[in-house]
């Protein structure tokens, strides 16, 4: 049989081992549908607290059960380790790492690069490499192939295989998982894609190939900047409805009552989270290679990131109008997490919002029941977040509601507040009455 055959065989009746390189809010649910699916699988992850708490069937992601961590360590199915040598022993990898942004907005690819660089010690023919982090498009040809399998003499489809399968975990999501979300795949080459998709299939629901691995990339790229150019649109459409002196909340749930060619955005304090923000700049910066503007990513992220400033601008005008003015006031943050009742602060707009605030002189204090401390990296300040609520929306000269988390009694606030300045709408018709609030 062909190396191809051979490994197909080997994944299609379990006895292939895998392994999940890197056991985060992606690659720890991958790996628990991989072991529950009757794959025996592997964990890797440098970070030694990460394994520690597997070994013990322990879990630390919200969305995998310490119950189904523990079932599949005492099943045998499930190990963790810091140790890469064992890829040596791996029929098939899926690398599940970070891509973030440098401070310089340009693609920060080490940890791509560290995870490829470990696994190409191990390469050996008769494996099959999936890559799931999200990244520009050609990373899978031009960074994994050479490294893998062009610099061990490894002929890419024949005697190795090599895909990219974006990844659509959404944190805290219960409808739909990682066995249920159709996953795209796109190989190097056809062999490629047969190999990769054969495998998935064996534990996810539905897997859809594509002709290549950028098409693969592209296409997760291209769900992501449809989320933030049309959240751009309608935070635009935020500021023109105030110059309008129109209810732009009402505006848009005029407009969703559309039942066809409409999907609803709501306007808000900005762009939140390690998807959204980030992800459509790495094609934005590929582009430029090709001397291509992406322009409509451009002017989305520009707009997006303006969004803190003219939060804080609309609070100072509504204090204004009070007669109170910003410096020296105490004001109150009510929810930093990036987007409602998560536990997630990463990229949170609130951080700008907050900063903006304490440059201006405000005496700020923040509540977030989901996140005791906050620190800005850059601007190097630490706030703790306050204990009791209600107390401090008393005792505050603005509340301005930065994260609607659910748990919030928006009328108790709206009574006991001097003014409320909400830019999530979260007060709704109640805020839209009441003369001590301004919505977005
Ligand atoms: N936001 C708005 N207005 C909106 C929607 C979102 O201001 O109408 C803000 C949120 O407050 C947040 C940011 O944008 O700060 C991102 O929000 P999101 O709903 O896109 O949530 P994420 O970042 O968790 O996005 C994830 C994405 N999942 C992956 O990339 C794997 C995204 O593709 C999902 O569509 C999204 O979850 C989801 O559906 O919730």
């Amino acid at each position: 049989m062909s190396t191809k055959d051979t490994l197909i065989q080997r994944l299609s009746d379990k006895t292939g081992k895998i392994a999940i390189l890197g056991l985060g809010y992606v690659g720890l649910p991958l790996a628990v549908v991989f072991g529950q699916a009757g794959f025996h699988v592997t964990g890797v992850d440098p970070d030694k607290r990460k394994i520690d708490a597997l070994i013990k069937g322990e879990s630390y992601i919200p969305d995998v059960s310490t119950e189904a961590v523990t079932n599949l360590v005492n099943s045998g199915m499930f190990t963790a380790t810091t140790d890469f040598s064992v890829l040596k022993d791996m029929d098939a990898v899926s690398i599940c790492v970070p891509t973030p942004l440098r401070k310089t907005g340009d693609p920060d690819m080490s940890f791509i690069l560290s995870a490829t660089d470990e696994l190409a010690k191990y390469m050996h023919a008769g494996m099959v490499v999936v890559l799931e982090s999200t990244t520009y498009p050609g990373t899978t040809r031009e960074v994994l192939l050479p490294k893998l399998g062009d610099e061990h003499g490894l002929k890419v489809g024949e005697d190795w295989f090599l895909a990219f399968s974006p990844e659509r975990v959404d944190p805290g999501r219960e409808d739909f998982t990682t066995l249920n979300t159709p996953k795209v795949m796109g190989g190097i080459t056809p062999a490629c894609s047969e190999v990769a998709s054969a495998w998935y299939a064996g534990a996810i629901q539905h897997i859809h190939s594509v002709s290549s691995a950028e098409a693969a990339e592209m296409s997760k790229l291209l769900e992501n900047t449809f989320r933030m150019i049309n959240i751009g649109l309608v935070n635009e459409l935020a500021i023109m409805c105030e110059r309008l002196n129109v209810d732009v909340w009402e505006v848009i749930e005029a407009a969703a009552t559309k039942p066809f060619g409409f999907m609803k955005f709501t306007p808000g304090p900005g762009l939140g989270g390690h998807c959204i923000p980030i992800d459509p700049l790495y094609l934005s910066w590929k582009m430029k290679s090709f001397n291509y503007n992406a322009r409509f990513i451009e002017l989305a992220s520009e707009i997006n990131t303006n969004m803190p400033r003219y939060v804080v601008s609309r609070l100072m005008e509504g204090m204004n109008d009070r007669g109170q003015h910003i410096k020296g006031s105490k004001i109150l943050v009510l929810g930093v997490a990036y987007k409602p009742d998560i536990d997630d602060v990463r990229e949170s707009p609130a951080m700008d919002v907050i900063g903006l605030l304490k440059r201006k002189g405000a005496i700020v204090e923040y509540h977030d029941p989901y996140i005791p401390h906050i620190h800005h990296e850059y601007e190097g300040w630490k706030m703790d977040s306050i204990q009791d609520v209600m107390p401090a929306v008393a005792d505050a000269d603005a509340v301005v509601i930065v994260t609607n988390h659910k748990v919030y009694d928006y009328s108790a606030i709206i009574k006991s507040a001097r003014f409320v300045f909400d830019s999530r709408n979260a007060t709704g018709k109640l805020g839209k009455e009441s003369e001590n609030v301004e919505r977005l």
